[in-house]
């Protein structure tokens, strides 16, 4: 049986203020190609597939054609909910979208799929994100944070563990999880501020023994030995795209994971294409910014550009390296932190205005800004760096 996992597509989301659904959409093309190229069974999205509880119709309309061209192609789809995800959202779907085999889970449970020709079946239990809001009341006692994290390890380790009971030796037993394993590579940025300071990840130990363990939530794709006596493996399949600087260069991918009832599985990356990477430019001067930008031509990589050696920048400048290449993300001095690349890397974390903007929108709007809100607030933006320079 060969399974699928994919996770984090975060279809609707931005960098900056520039829309990703091209991406995605070619993401989702090419993911319907690698399913029909290596005769997948069964498609697992271990979480956060839209980025916004209330996502974009673009976002719905992109998630909803894929589920339908995997429903053509007879290829069951097991979907959890993320953070990012509204649960009961997804859920409400659930009567019309289990016509199209395609599973959503907003809560804890567990599916049994015959796929494959052999008649073979995979049970699937899966632990969609639940926050520590959902579990706080239950199981928090004390404010020491070291015994709730603890708690928290130990109540989504046992939840998990109730799920995989109901895996039998003559199925593929599957675990499929949206949330932070510790000892988990975080990307900065998107996941950092959902996860407090990592309080709330979950103990190797505590996860489930299964045949694979699929998991979402980390955007790095990476294994973590955990479970009994570390003898299993979770798999972060992270996300399609690079979705934050820090995942910048990340390679990204998708499992192929071939897989028989009581056999060891045998796990494939296919690496996915990334037409538009993630890069930071650094200039020493504006001049030479500028410069840079103009030998761009049609480069359509997101650009961060730092410059390192001046106290200030016009933004007559601003809008001239803007006027000569396309998708520059932002525009930012490294004059507060000079030194190395990984400082000025460091410094980038920091939202620009653009991007605080967007966020505190779409957090107080449920969507995010339009092309017309978006250019209002560059003007006004614009006007008050006019005034400072
Ligand atoms: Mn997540």
């Amino acid at each position: 049986m060969k399974i699928l996992h994919t996770a984090d597509w975060h279809l609707g989301a931005y960098l900056g203020n520039f829309s990703r659904i091209d991406e995605q959409a070619l993401f989702l093309q090419q993911l319907c190609r690698i399913v029909d190229e290596n005769g997948v069974d069964m498609v697992i999205i271990a979480g956060d597939i839209y980025d916004f509880s209330n996502p974009p119709a673009a976002a719905e309309a992109l998630f909803y054609s894929a589920m339908a061209r995997l429903h053509e192609m007879k290829v069951p789809v097991v979907a959890i909910a993320g953070n990012h995800d509204s649960a009961e959202r997804l859920d409400a779907l659930t009567p019309m979208i289990s016509e199209l085999g395609v599973h959503i889970f907003a809560n804890p449970g567990t599916v049994e799929i015959k796929a494959g020709g052999n008649g073979q079946s995979a049970i699937i239990a899966a632990m969609p994100f639940i926050s520590e809001k959902r579990l706080n009341e239950a199981i928090f006692s004390g404010s020491d944070e070291a015994a709730m994290q603890k708690q928290y390890s130990a109540k989504i380790g046992a939840l998990f563990s109730r799920l995989t009971a109901d895996f039998r030796q003559d199925t593929v037993n599957i675990a499929a999880g949206h949330f932070h394993i510790a000892g988990g590579e975080e990307a900065k940025g998107l996941e950092r501020d959902i996860q407090l300071g990592g309080v709330f990840a979950v103990n190797p130990a505590d996860m489930p023994a299964a045949d694979y363990i699929a998991m979402g939530h980390l955007h790095r794709a990476q294994r973590i030995k955990c479970g009994p006596a570390a003898a299993h493996t979770a798999h972060y399949a992270g996300s399609p795209l690079p979705y934050s600087l820090s995942e910048r260069g990340h390679p990204k991918s998708v499992n192929i994971v071939d897989i028989l009832p009581g056999r060891a599985a045998t796990v494939d990356r296919i690496f996915l294409d990334c037409p538009k990477p993630i890069e930071i430019w650094t200039a020493a001067t504006a001049p030479e910014a500028i410069e840079k930008c103009r030998q761009a031509g049609q480069s359509s990589a997101y650009k961060y550009i730092v410059i390192t050696e001046e106290p200030a920048i016009s933004a007559y400048d601003i809008k001239e390296m803007r006027g000569l290449a396309a998708n520059i993300v932002s525009i930012e001095l490294a004059a507060d932190k000079p030194g190395t690349a990984a400082h000025i890397a460091d410094a980038l974390q920091e939202l620009s205005p653009r991007e605080e903007f967007a966020n505190f929108y779409a957090k107080s709007k449920g969507t995010p800004p339009g092309e017309r809100i978006v250019s209002i607030f560059d003007e006004v933006l614009s006007e008050s760096d006019e005034e400072i320079s």
